[in-house]
């Protein structure tokens, strides 16, 4: 959340920090903003409400020449989204900062820099940072030195960016919990919240460790870790097109990245299953060891991400026989656990930078557990890099707030996974064979389903008036009826809900009436038979039902019943299939609606804020 970018190079910087904004315009879009230090070694500003067009063409009339800057995209947790609270923040007229993050302590550091004779002008976390600094340059002189001492007395999160107008030639970028990376050019240099903002200029990058701080000149870059020590960080490569970033024919990055889910879980799992079996090995060289004994699997993430955890703990215990626990990070890092022995601590996140997510692991590396095992979509991110044992899943670059091709990649690899463990567990290998030729199936059955797209459209129309909404399943549909809800209600605004199918009668049978519609995913399981009793319960509330059902399934398309038939598909990989309808429903009832698609009000993408 929060995009920063920044550049330092022989050319005018302002066109690619635009573009750079417009490229991180997924992590927050409340408030942009630039900072250029001009020919004349003086810092010129430009912020403005709104998303990152509107700074685009504030600056057409006013453009900042330069070649030094710093730009940001802000996604507000300290004081609403304005102008005065936009980045970047300044103190004095010579020192400006962009940051992603949070800091914790900023009350007690505000009133000290207020008897210090500082003067605020927003309300945000940022601005004490911003003081903070200018008043160690006052001492110090040295704007590397400067932001050591400040980082020094920060408690919380950030990735900062920092310019002095007395420094013109080099920014000081540094980050602890908030993501930051390095894009190495020919003489000029690059920083930004993530690869996908420096495409059009570099394709090698480096990522920052925690407490790093580096000094970025257009011919140098050196870095220091934490402890002051001088140290290298490798460059590497980004892996997928420069088009990642880009719409293409489709009306909406989320529409594009619901019709590539055939082609990214074909990627995932690529070099990782044979016709008929895992291979252990494209897990790590350590899986066979680390999966040998794993007596319980502890599964942490957040929003989208839990609910494929959700779905894998009935993988795991169905499949390896091996007890699985579910749980939010933002609740898990703040309680007490019991650990039982020889337990996997798993976690999902689809940018890595999740930032509750990522404290969890922190305290589970101390906590005894056995191992780490992080299934991620982005190489080099935080939770890539402290994990034992990680799993990428391949969705490439996920542009749209509401996760999707991300959540069907996180599912085929946690049943890879899943299947590997089940190995070490006494699962036949001819059941192994069964499941994984039915995943290979999937991405045709995927195709399958994004030929209905015309009549899910159609279909769409009965939500467009209505306020709230139910989603039922059963069994592992139940977190699939989850990320149903989940996708409407963040990209359509409608309040969903989503139950067991088997828990209707214990309360939301109340809600059923015709102003309710009520979603349902069935396909042919042992729990069909079950299922159809509850939408008898639903019609006959007057409820109107919406069903995806399995041809097999034979659910009757009646008065009030609207049935979408889908192909038959193996119950263990159902999941990944049915979720694609849900994630159509949805995109086609925003767009009725009108909603911002790619960027809906109040969220954003990479939630590295707690
Ligand atoms: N706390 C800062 C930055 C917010 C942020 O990083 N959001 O993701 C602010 O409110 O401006």
């Amino acid at each position: 959340m929060c995009g920063i970018v920044g550049a330092v190079s022989e050319r005018d910087v302002q066109g690619i920090l635009l573009e750079g904004l417009r490229r991180l315009e997924y992590r927050g879009y409340d408030s942009a903003g630039m900072a250029v230090i001009g020919g004349d070694h003086s810092v010129q500003r430009a912020r403005e409400v709104g998303k990152v067009a509107a700074l685009g063409d504030a600056m057409k009339a006013n453009p900042l020449a330069g070649h030094l800057g710093i730009a940001h995209t802000r996604w507000a947790t300290h004081g609403e989204p304005s102008q005065i609270n936009a980045h970047p923040h300044m103190s004095g007229e010579r020192l400006a900062i962009v940051h992603n993050g949070i800091i914790e302590n900023y009350q007690e550091l505000r009133e000290e820099l207020r008897a210090d004779g500082f003067e605020f002008t927003s309300q945000t976390d940022t601005e004490v940072v911003a003081h903070l600094i200018e008043k160690n340059y006052r001492a110090l002189c040295n704007l590397h030195d400067s932001v050591r001492a400040a980082i020094a007395r920060l408690r919380g999160a950030y990735a900062l960016a920092v310019v002095h107008a007395d420094e013109p030639n080099h920014m000081v970028v540094c980050r602890e919990g908030s993501p930051l990376v390095i894009g190495v050019g020919i003489g000029e240099n690059f920083i930004a919240s993530d690869q996908l903002a420096l495409l059009p200029v570099t394709d090698r990058f480096m990522f920052l460790e925690e407490g790093d701080i580096a000094d970025i000149k257009k011919d140098g870059i050196t870095i220091l870790d934490r402890e002051g020590q001088s140290v290298e960080r490798e460059v590497t490569r980004f892996e997928h097109g420069a088009d990642s970033a880009d719409k293409g024919e489709y009306r909406h990055f989320m529409l594009k990245e619901i019709y590539e889910q055939p082609k990214v879980i074909k990627a995932t799992m690529e070099g990782r299953v044979t016709k008929t079996r895992v291979l252990e090995q494209a897990l790590g060289t350590e899986a066979a060891n680390l999966l040998e004994n794993v007596r319980h699997v502890q599964i942490i993430a957040c929003g989208t991400s839990y609910h494929a955890g959700m779905v894998a703990r009935y993988w795991i215990e169905e499949l390896a026989g091996v007890a699985c626990s579910v749980e939010v990070a933002s609740e898990f890092r703040y309680r007490k656990h019991v650990i039982q022995q020889d337990t996997l601590f798993l976690c999902i996140s689809q940018s890595g930078e999740t930032a509750d997510t990522l404290a969890a692991l922190r305290q589970a590396k101390k906590a005894g557990f056995r191992a780490a095992l992080a299934i991620c979509n982005v190489p080099g991110s935080s939770l890539v890099r402290e994990s034992d044992l990680v799993i990428m899943t391949q969705a490439g670059p996920e542009i749209g707030v509401a996760s999707t091709k991300a959540f069907t990649t996180q599912l085929t690899a946690l049943l890879i996974f899943t299947l590997a463990l089940a190995r070490h567990n006494g699962l036949p290998e001819e059941q192994e064979a069964e499941i994984i030729e039915a995943l290979h199936l999937v991405p045709g059955q995927v195709s399958d389903v994004l030929a209905l797209d015309g009549e899910i459209a159609e279909m769409s129309k009965a939500f467009m008036d209505k306020n709230h909404s139910l989603f039922l399943g059963r069994g592992s549909q139940f977190p699939v009826a989850l990320e149903g809800a989940l996708k409407l209600k963040e990209i359509s605004y409608i309040h969903a809900e989503a139950y067991p199918a088997g828990e209707l009668k214990h309360g939301p049978l109340a809600l059923v009436d015709s102003e309710m519609p009520v979603v349902t995913v069935a396909p042919n399981n042992d729990l069909v038979e079950k299922l159809k009793s509850n939408l008898e319960e639903v019609r006959a509330r007057g409820g109107e039902l919406f069903v995806f059902a399995d041809r097999k399934a034979d659910v009757k398309a009646e008065d009030g019943i609207h049935v979408m038939q889908i192909p038959s598909v193996h119950p263990i990989t159902a999941p990944i299939v049915y979720t694609v309808p849900l994630q159509l429903l949805s995109y086609h009832v925003a767009v009725l609606k009108g909603t911002d698609v790619d960027q809906p009000r109040n969220l954003a993408k990479s939630v590295t804020v707690e």
